[in-house]
This record gives structure tokens, sequence and C-alpha cells, in this order.
């Protein structure tokens, strides 16, 4: 079991929706009345009519005011990656926050963020939103206000960028009544709340959005679990055509609505490992026509998804060859990197559980696949997780702080110092004038 449990954070969750179920009766699978895309449930006015957010001013030479709002744009070989204004390509790279109603609470404060500025060099921050995981949003609406409204000023006032993230992991199924019309009080949650952001942060250059972390198969619908069979992986019940496409369609709509070209990054199949899913079948808005400034989210933890060949953690399904389909492509698979512009929004330096195998050698090899060194010559952008001391081997502190004003470095793990020094190699491509 214990070994079970180490083989990903998708175990992890499982096992605590698993004794939920077993706990109660009554216990109905979130998302079982919705395999298909819900209309629009409710939408607070509050998030409607909510003030909009006046522009910062940005630091001057830092990476906000240097690159301004980004865009999807094409490199060199035509092929679509992150820009910034001015058509250049650019790569964000930085930190994920854990859990915001977690470890995030007390690692979350102005200090750090700074220190994420000027000490690690970082140039981007995730902020992990999670819904309906134990005080997660769905019960404490003042997150926004608070936490993530903190973070939007915060990164600003450094010219970071900030992307946040509507954290989908539990259920996962982004339709799912837990973030569509709840059950508690019918709020079409992910509508309110990517209304809400977009309508406030409009004139915020340094935000982004992504729709949802990690759409996975419904857990519940292992029957198998326990029985040595991960149905799960092999037959995913929530798909990019019937699910995750038409969500992130109906996000767009609001989104765009408000804010015509902010860059938004669209979760993709089976935890954000099945990006090739989208080729050819991206979200469209009412007249079918493409929606630009799009991305697509890849999720790897290098320990469970590799080359195939460094499974110690993982099970059977996981057997495969990532690094290839990314960086040139396989028989069933054109070169991921050439056909779609990726974010590797969340990747770890262990296994998928976060608490072993810390492999700074598999880092090694899909960091430099991103650098550039794949058949699209895409340079691609990347956040760590996790920026605190929770959720095991993978986190980059020693201990959670409220405080860096002083930075010292006795504060990493291993995984941190590794990361660490990763911010401060100047291998990525580097825009002119950029201090980057
Ligand atoms: C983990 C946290 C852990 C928390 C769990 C909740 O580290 O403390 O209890 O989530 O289910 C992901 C997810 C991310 C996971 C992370 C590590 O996006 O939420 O965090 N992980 O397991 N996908 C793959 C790994």
């Amino acid at each position: 079991m214990l070994k079970r449990l180490g083989l990903s954070a998708l175990a992890v969750a499982f096992c605590a929706s698993l004794s939920m179920a077993q706990q109660s009766n009554n216990y109905v699978p979130p998302g079982l009345d919705t395999e298909n895309a819900p209309s629009f449930g409710w939408i607070d006015s509050a998030s409607i009519n909510c003030e909009i957010l006046t522009a910062p001013t940005y630091p001057i030479g830092s990476p906000v005011q240097l690159w301004g709002k980004l865009k999807v744009g094409k490199n060199k070989q035509g092929v679509r990656c992150l820009c910034d204004k001015n058509g250049n390509p650019v790569q964000l790279r930085g930190m994920v926050s854990h859990g915001m109603q977690w470890a995030g609470v007390a690692c979350l404060t102005e200090s750090n963020i700074r220190a994420l500025r000027n000490d690690w060099n970082t140039n981007v921050f995730r902020i992990a939103v999670y819904v309906d995981e134990e005080g997660g949003y769905a019960y404490n609406p003042t997150h926004r206000s608070r936490y993530i409204e903190d973070l939007v000023k915060w990164t600003a006032a450094q010219g970071m960028y900030l992307l946040i993230d509507w954290h989908v992991l539990s259920p996962g199924n982004p339709q799912s009544r837990v973030y569509r019309n709840r059950r508690d009080n019918g709020k079409d949650a992910a509508a309110d709340f990517f209304t809400y952001c977009a309508r406030r942060y409009q004139k915020q250059s340094h935000v982004l959005f992504e729709l949802c972390n990690e759409p996975n198969g419904e857990n519940y619908q292992n029957e198998n679990f326990g029985g040595g069979k991960w149905a799960w992986a092999e037959q995913p019940r929530v798909t990019w055509d019937n699910h995750i496409k038409p969500y992130c369609e109906q996000m767009l709509k609001i989104i765009r609505k408000y804010d015509k070209d902010v860059v938004v990054v669209c979760g993709t199949p089976m935890y954000d490992q099945n990006p090739e899913q989208v080729i050819g079948k991206e979200p469209v808005d009412e007249n079918g026509k493409v929606y630009e400034n799009i991305m697509y989210a890849f999720h790897f933890y290098a320990a469970t998804h590799n080359d195939g060949q460094h499974y110690e953690t993982a099970v059977k399904a996981w057997d495969n060859d990532f690094m290839t389909r990314f960086q040139k492509g396989d028989k069933k698979t054109p070169c991921i990197l050439k056909e779609l512009p990726i974010f590797v929004t969340e990747w770890g330096t262990t296994d998928a559980s976060g608490w072993a195998n810390f492999r700074p050698d598999l880092s090694d090899r899909w960091l430099k696949i991103f650098d550039g060194d794949n058949d699209g010559k895409q340079v691609v952008s990347w956040c760590n997780w996790n920026f605190s001391a929770e959720g095991g081997s993978c986190a980059a502190l020693n201990w959670n702080t409220g405080n860096m004003d002083i930075f010292d470095e006795k504060i990493l793990t291993e995984s941190g110092k590794y990361i660490f020094k990763k911010f401060h190699e100047k291998y990525h491509t580097v825009v002119k004038g950029s201090k980057q």
C-alpha cells in the first residue's frame, strides 16, 4: 500500500475521497450528473459588477516592464510559443505556491514574493487555488480578496508575472458540480471566479489565467482500486472532447468579454499529461474561430514521467516515453512542442506523490528539452512545485517561513537548492534588453 501511495498525488487524493465515501452511506460522487457541459449557472452580481483594479506601474527593468503583456506568437521556426508584447519568445520560470489554504498561507507574504524576485531570480509565480479540498476556495471565498488580490499587488510591485490557477484536482472533472452550479448554493463557482478575476484584473498586464489544473478521470469510477489494477490510468473518463474543451470554451467566453487577449492556459487530459489529445481540436468561439493567446498545460514529476526507463515508483500504465513525445514525437504522436504552445505550469523534481525519489538528473533532462532542445525549438515556460515546506521532498523549503527579509540558503531542501541554482543559470533564451 505504501508503495502505491508513493506512486502519485493522484493516489493520495484518491484515498482521501475513498475514505469519505466509506464514512458516509449517503455519499454522492461529485460530478456524476454532469457528464457533459452544464449551461451557465448563477454568477454573483458582486463579481459581475466588481470594481476594475487600476493599472500598476512596474519597476523599470523588471520582467513585466520589459516584456509587457505576454501573448502567444511564433518563434523563427514558425512554432507557436509564449512571446513578449513585441512577439519575441520569452521564458517564464518560477515557483508554485502550495495550496493557498494550507502551507500557502504561511508562505504567501510580501517579503517572500520580493525574495522570489530578488534572491531567487524568478519572473513568475503560480498560485494554486484549490477549490473543494479542505478549507479550499469553495469554503473560503475571502481568499479571493485576501491572498489572490494581495498576490496581484505584490507581484506587480516586483514586476513579476502571476499565474492564477483554478486548482481542479479532486474531483477531476472541471464540469463537476463541485466547480459548476454547486449543490450547496447553485453558484457556478468557476464562471463566477473567472468573471471576477477577468473583470477586476483586466488592466494588470502581469496576470495570466489557468482554467483548470489537472483534469482527471473521476476517481470513484475506479472500481478496481485495491485490486491492483488502475483503471483510471487506462480509461480516463474525463476527456478533452466531452468535458475539458467545452469547459474551456465556456470560461474563455467569459474571460474574453473582459480581456480580449490575456494569455490563458487550458488543462489537458489525464492530469495534464496528454496535451497531444488537443492537437487539431483547440477551443473555438461561438463562430467556430480558434481562440488566440491560448496555451496548453503539461505537468511532469521527474521520477514518474520521463523516458519510460525510470519508473521505480511508477505503475505499468505510466511506462511510456514522455520525453520523446515532447522532443521529437514518436510513431503515434507528432512532436508536441512543434504542434502546440505548451506551458509547464507545474513540475516536481521527485515522483508524482511529491514525497520521494528526488531526481536531479531526470529534471535536468526535461529542462534541457524545455530550453529549446526539441524539434520545434520551442522554449517552454515552467513553474516548480512547490514553494513551501509541505508535501514532501519536492518542497523547496525546510520550514514554512512568514518572512524572508533576510534570505538564508539554510532554508532550502535538496530540491530547493537544485531549483534555486537553476533560476540563477543564465542558459535560457535572453530577450534583448532584458536583465533576465
Ligand atoms: C499535493 C500536495 C499535498 C496535498 C495534495 C492534495 O503536495 O500536500 O495533500 O496535493 O491532494 C499534483 C497536484 C498537486 C499535488 C502535487 C504533489 O497538482 O495538487 O499536491 N501533484 O502530489 N499533481 C501531481 C503531483
